[in-house]
């Protein structure tokens, strides 16, 4: 029996260091270490269950050919060398009869290593001159948002949050999506801290909070501004702080201006006392730190939502200690990183397809078509909005699909050819969190499983066999290493002695004292004017709720700690119902356990009803990265999900699906 350390590389804030128990070349638990203290010893139950997606009857063991018909999933096996022919003669005929547009790669969450995406893979599609990806399904509006306010200035370390006196959960639910903050606020807690929660739901920490805001989704931004114009009004604004440190405060105020608490409370189906408490609380506290999540980006007003509500900081003066300021995402903390290094090739300007579009790109609304769909790092089928479209665009004959997994996704059964990829126990990486502020060395601590390949050694072998291999190129892990960490002179060395390094930043900057907005005067631009240009309705413009009396209730689709999206989703085979709130259903006249049709223009989804009081009546949640078994009828909520964008990031609106529900009668 062996014991060997490596880290988590799963699509979390939280970028756990692990302790893996290997007997005879098996590996047989998981658990978390002290080597980074966030992780606290401790791991998510998801991943400790990781050994069964390794060793799962679902498990990808060597490559495979399309026998049946599309969809079937009828296939045959085949060796890697006949894998490389067959896909490298179709990747030169679709290039020479169509161009190098014609190619997608399709790639998203994965195991969001630095060597699993964005290198080798980065350098094969740009030097094929292949379409490129807006990889816009998730981050995208925050990331608009935050880089346009405050150019990825690192957040406040979620380690710090034990000393603050106010913590607002904004559209996060840390007790599925990143429970090493849990502890965290619990020590805060009894420290005395207030908690705030801003969701839709009542989660675990909106019941014990000392106020929470049941905001109908897509609602944050009135409330937010409401709360800037208290602060305002009140003379609870930061003046001094606003006038030196940051730019287009006049301009916010007057937008705020519009949002009395009254109003924002009238649009948000909250109470007015309970908008003007979270101002007077948020005014009267500090330190007051922001958790800023991704609930609140998933619909038409995410971007200025998100705005608003990282400009609550500033406007209140809630800088310069420790344990004040906000959190999104720490990925920002990483500007030394090298990716281009590793890519090692210039991007050509090709047409750019955003990936939430992809199910009418590949149904006509792109010239030349796409002709072959290199799908890794992602589950189309199950995380894409327009479930229905997405498959008929895979079901198309002059598709040419490859799709590169660690397990037979429903995606998979649509492939033409089936590439069976490693996961993080079998292969070398180095993974960020964009919570924890660590770098994690991944290590292989099993030899692959049947013949499955990394990521980074496949790309480099198409490059190879392509003819596009070039002097300077990063393929073995140590030369992507040195390419990537050749900024961070000393982050090699770290690495290796505790398999952990930080960002120059340190492990616990405070805003405003050590870090500051990356922008060009290093002031916060709370009124960029390139925002206000590209959102529809201007920035902190406010689009109203897309329900209509047929489609009156809105469908949102969390995270749950089963699954990290769709990742793990062949572990769970049960029925998954549609959450409801009772006067939801009584309306509809239906019970707990009843069969039901949830639709709208886009789609339809058969499932059980749970009746659950949690939510705010007309919400209604199926979670995120379901697969085709967990309902009735094969779909998901992504079937109902539109794909209009963000105000701001072309991002995607899951959480603008409007729909209805009836019983199925016998
Ligand atoms: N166990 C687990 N962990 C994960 C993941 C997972 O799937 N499972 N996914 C990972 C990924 S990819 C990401 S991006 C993060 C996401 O992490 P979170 O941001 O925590 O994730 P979500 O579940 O999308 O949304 C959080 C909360 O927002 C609420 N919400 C929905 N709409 C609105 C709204 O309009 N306004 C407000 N204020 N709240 C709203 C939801 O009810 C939910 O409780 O988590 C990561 N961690
Ligand atoms: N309805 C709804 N849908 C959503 C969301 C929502 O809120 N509502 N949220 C969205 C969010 S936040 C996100 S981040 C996206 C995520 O969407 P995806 O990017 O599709 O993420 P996963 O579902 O985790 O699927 C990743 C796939 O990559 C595979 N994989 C993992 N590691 C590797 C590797 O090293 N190599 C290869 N080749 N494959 C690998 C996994 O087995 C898995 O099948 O989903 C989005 N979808
Ligand atoms: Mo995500």
């Amino acid at each position: 029996m062996e014991h060997l350390r490596t880290a988590c590389p799963l699509d979390c804030p939280d970028a756990c260091s692990i302790d893996a128990t290997v007997v005879d070349g098996v590996v047989t638990r998981l658990d978390g270490t002290w080597d980074n203290p966030f992780t606290q010893g401790f791991l998510c139950a998801k991943v400790r269950r990781f050994p069964r997606h390794v060793y799962g009857p679902e498990r990808l063991r060597h490559p495979e050919r399309r026998t049946g018909r599309k969809g079937d999933g009828a296939f045959e096996r085949i060796g890697w060398d006949q894998a490389f022919d067959l896909l490298t003669t179709e990747i030169r005929r679709v290039r020479e009869r169509s161009g190098g547009e014609a190619i997608l790669p399709l790639c998203y969450g994965g195991s969001n290593g630095l060597f699993s995406q964005g290198a080798a893979d980065a350098r094969l599609f740009a030097r094929l001159g292949a379409s490129r990806l807006a990889r816009t399904v998730c981050a995208a509006a925050t990331g608009a948002a935050a880089t346009g306010l405050y150019g990825k200035m690192p957040g406040t370390a979620l380690e710090d949050y034990e000393h603050a006196a106010l913590i607002v959960l904004w559209g996060v639910n840390p007790s599925a999506s990143g429970i090493h903050l849990v502890p965290i606020l619990d020590a805060a807690r009894a420290k005395g801290a207030r908690l705030v929660v801003v969701d839709p739901r009542r989660t675990p920490l909106a019941a014990k909070a000392d106020l929470h805001l049941a905001v109908r989704p897509g609602a944050d931004l009135p409330v937010a501004l409401a709360v800037a114009r208290w602060l305002f009004e009140n003379g609870r604004a930061d003046l001094g702080f606003l006038e030196s440190q940051a730019t287009g405060w006049e301009r916010l105020r007057e937008k705020a201006a519009e949002w009395t608490p009254e109003r924002a409370a009238a649009v948000a189906g909250v109470e007015a006392s309970d908008v003007e408490r979270l101002a007077a609380l948020y005014a009267a506290s500090s330190p007051a730190v922001i958790r800023c999540g991704w609930g609140l980006e998933r619909n038409r007003n995410g971007g200025s939502a998100v705005a608003s509500v990282l400009a609550l900081p500033a406007v209140a003066g809630k800088f310069g200690v420790r344990a004040g300021g906000y959190t999104l995402s720490n990925s920002g903390a990483w500007r030394e990183l090298r990716a281009d290094r590793a890519v090692n090739a210039e991007q050509p300007p090709t047409r750019l397809v955003n990936m939430n579009r992809v199910g009418a790109v590949l149904n006509g609304a792109a010239d030349p078509p796409v002709e072959l769909l290199f799908v890794y790092n992602n589950n189309p089928l199950q995380t894409l909005p327009r479930q229905e479209e997405v498959r008929r665009g895979l079901a198309r004959e002059d598709l040419f699909t490859v799709v590169f997994d660690q397990v037979r996704t429903d995606t998979a059964l649509w492939a033409d050819l089936v590439l069976p990829a490693t996961t993080f126990l079998e292969h070398d990486d180095l993974a960020i969190g964009y919570g924890a502020m660590r770098l994690g060395r991944v290590r292989p601590v099993i030899a692959p499983v049947g013949e499955a390949r990394s990521n980074q050694s496949v790309f480099a072998e198409l490059c190879r066999r392509l003819g596009l291999e070039e002097p300077g190129d990063a393929i073995a892990p140590a030369e992507l290493e040195a390419a990537l960490l050749s900024d961070l002179p000393g982050a090699g060395a770290a690495l290796a002695r505790d398999g952990a390094t930080l960002p120059s930043c340190g492990a616990r900057p405070i805003q405003f004292v050590d870090v500051f907005p990356a922008t060009p005067d290093r002031k916060i631009r709370l009124f960029p004017e390139d925002l206000d240009a590209t959102a529809p309705a201007g920035l902190y413009g406010f689009q109203r709720d897309p329900e209509s009396p047929e489609f009156p209730l809105a469908l949102i689709s969390p995270a749950t700690s089963r699954t990290v999206s769709s990742s793990l989703g062949q572990l769970y085979r049960d029925q998954v119902p549609l959450a409801m709130h009772p006067d939801d259903a009584a309306a509809r006249a239906l019970g707990g356990g009843d069969e039901v049709r949830v639709w709208n223009e886009l789609g339809e989804v058969r499932c059980r009803v749970a009746i659950d009081r949690r939510l705010r009546p007309g919400v209604v949640v199926l979670p995120k990265g379901l697969w085709s078994h967990n309902t009735l009828n094969g779909a998901t909520a992504n079937a109902l999900a539109p794909d209009t964008l963000t105000d701001l990031g072309g991002g995607a609106c899951f959480n603008d699906a409007r729909v209805e529900v009836a019983a199925v009668r016998a």
